[in-house]
């Protein structure tokens, strides 16, 4: 059993209850650094899963960065390059390398990014629920907490009358939905009618090599499209936009190898005038850290999917990180992500672990 979660959580491609991950933990001369996989336990939300990310991490990419010495985190990606895709793989050792560094000199992953704000504007992401009392029971609850952006998971079927029914019950909300790709463009006429529902947007509706369907699709709707799945990088986020396929982007640093790329992709859409988000994967304490320090740099306009420990886990890894009543969370101040696992918690729910040295 890995972590329990505070309760199921539906999306239109499964239902997880337990979060189980790969941390990283490596060990410098001088420092040690935490780096925390996205990975889940089947590959559905993308073809990267558990097993293959502790594949590529064991055989290939941990192989490889003993092979390069005195490497800094910068450098990694190339020493990585020979090895395609596996970008959560990636993400889960240049994060942890860049955090051994940043503890290393004392520098914030905050400061480090560019980070401009203290505190991030934060929002939550809500699964399906078998009735629509019981979704409204849920956004009650997230608003009265102070969430700033509700999110509904969507899929065929349990979309428009659910939209509506919480719209109505909260007219001024931001509001936006997730569809995880479950649509084609058959169903645009579902997009058409959510148009009526002043939505922020509306994130990744079509499956995520369609990025000629997705711009399809935009032309047709007043709605903001925004992509998630697609965006595996900076060279992505730019077709995407160049093609009209989304006019808002998801950023998920773990998704696009890292926050060194995450950096990129924030590059990229900020140049281009398109806002950006900081996406969550239901992340222990490690890979909130991680995604609080990117989400204060100055692109992520919009609040994002960073919620609080207590939304996702009746007890997280790291200390809590806690929702202010003004619907922000601060931003670690301390060197590197500025937090690590409690040790007792951490070995009470480990499941497997392996050392690897040079
Ligand atoms: O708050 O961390 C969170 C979850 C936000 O909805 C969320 N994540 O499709 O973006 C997603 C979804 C997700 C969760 C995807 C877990 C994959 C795994």
């Amino acid at each position: 059993m890995g972590l329990p979660l505070v309760r199921p959580f539906r999306t239109s491609f499964g239902t997880s209850t337990e979060k189980v991950c790969i941390l990283a933990r490596v060990e410098t001369d001088h420092a040690e650094g935490w780096g925390e996989c996205v990975a889940d336990l089947e590959p559905d939300f993308s073809a990267e899963w558990n097993g293959s990310a502790w594949g590529a991490i064991t055989e290939f990419l941990a192989p490889a960065l003993f092979r390069a010495g005195d490497v800094a985190a910068k450098d990694l990606e190339g020493v990585f390059a020979f090895v395609r895709g596996n970008r959560m793989a990636k993400a889960t050792l240049v994060n942890a390398v860049l955090d051994a560094e940043l503890r290393e000199r004392g520098v914030s992953l905050g400061a480090y990014l560019g980070a401009q704000r203290e505190r991030v504007a934060c929002g939550v992401s809500i699964g399906i629920t078998d009735t629509t009392d019981a979704l409204r029971a849920q956004v009650d609850g997230y608003l009265g907490e102070g969430y700033q952006r509700i999110k509904l998971k969507i899929e065929p079927g349990l979309d428009v009358e659910r939209v509506e029914a919480i719209r109505a019950a909260h007219p001024g909300i931001l509001l936006s939905v997730d569809a995880n790709a479950a649509y084609t463009l058959a169903d645009a006429d579902v997009f058409r009618r959510l148009d009526d529902s002043a939505l922020l947007m509306v994130e990744q509706p079509l499956h995520f090599e369609d990025i000629a369907q997705h711009a399809s699709l935009q032309r047709q709707l007043r709605t903001d499209l925004c992509l998630d799945e697609s965006i595996r990088g900076a060279a992505d986020a730019a077709a995407a936009i160049e093609l009209g396929a989304c006019r808002i982007v998801n950023v998920k640093q773990g998704r696009v190898g890292g926050v060194l790329e995450a950096r990129r992709v924030h590059d990229v859409c900020r140049d281009a005038g398109v806002p950006v988000w900081c996406g969550g994967m239901l992340e222990t304490g490690i890979g909130r850290a991680t995604n609080l320090a990117l989400a204060a740099m100055p692109n992520f306009t919009l609040p994002g999917d960073t919620s609080a420990s207590g939304r996702y886990f009746p007890e997280d890894l790291t200390e809590p990180f806690v929702l202010a009543p003004d619907g922000t969370i601060g931003v670690p101040a301390g060197p590197g992500i500025g937090a690590s696992p409690l040790p007792d918690r951490l070995e009470s729910c480990t499941l497997r672990r392996e050392t690897l040295r040079p």
